[in-house]
């Protein structure tokens, strides 16, 4: 345990309530323009960009701010085709056995499929781990706390980062994860939490026609 230290608070900038209207409005305008692509080109990414994005997810609060998340870059394709082809083995037991047919009806829209190209196309697939638990110095096993709540903002907040940044992704969930620590070759304490597609659309990308919900439907103010 580190002993407690305590700062002034210096990041914190306060401005104008009309200058605080215009940046939520604006934010808003940039964040509702972010869709989820399936359809990536080839056309490889500044390395740079993807390095100063997962800064930003790593500024994330987390519980204890024991900050439980690993973020494995994949932009080796041999890595990436084993990932495909590992996911689609999976994905196949899933929309052929393992789906309910409520699972599947509540997919349709989406029109998702076995196949995932996306996977091998995409220049990076960042792949986000959540640490179960973590290690002192002498190698004893330490609690880690609010572990999902943590790594969930943090994917958050490097989605909002990749989209800012000109970039598209898609949050892809295997229907079964475990083989990700076998090829990345991460250890027990690391639990695969999602693959973040990340790339350029393609020029011929398509959306699903879906709406977010209005404020009245997300909100009560009490
Ligand atoms: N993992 C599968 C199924 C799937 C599940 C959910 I929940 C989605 O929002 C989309 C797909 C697949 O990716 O095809």
């Amino acid at each position: 345990m580190t002993e407690k230290s305590f700062l002034p608070l210096t990041g914190y900038s306060q401005f104008p309530e009309s200058e605080m209207k215009r940046r939520a409005a604006a934010f808003y305008d940039e964040m509702r323009r972010r869709r989820s692509v399936r359809h990536f080109s080839n056309q490889t990414v500044n390395p740079d960009i993807i390095e100063n994005c997962l800064r930003i997810a790593g500024t994330a609060p987390s519980g204890a701010n024991q900050q439980p998340w690993r973020f494995i870059v994949v932009s080796d394709f041999a890595v990436k085709r084993q990932i495909r082809n590992a996911a689609e083995r999976v994905e196949k037991d899933f929309y052929s056995k393992t789906a309910t047919k409520k699972w599947t009806d509540a997919l349709k829209h989406l029109g998702t499929v076995p196949s995932k190209p996306f996977l091998e196309i995409a220049p990076y697939l960042i792949v986000i781990f959540s640490q179960r638990y973590g290690y002192s110095k002498n190698g004893k096993k330490t609690k880690h706390y609010y572990v999902s709540e943590s790594v969930g903002i943090a994917t958050g907040m490097l989605i909002a980062a990749l989209h800012h940044a000109g970039l598209a992704t898609l949050t892809y969930t295997p229907s079964n994860m475990r083989f990700l620590n076998k090829i990345l070759s991460r250890p027990a304490n690391e639990k695969p939490f999602i693959i973040l597609v990340a790339g350029y659309p393609s020029e011929t990308a398509l959306v699903p026609a879906i709406q977010k919900k209005a404020l009245e439907e997300i909100a009560v103010f009490i």
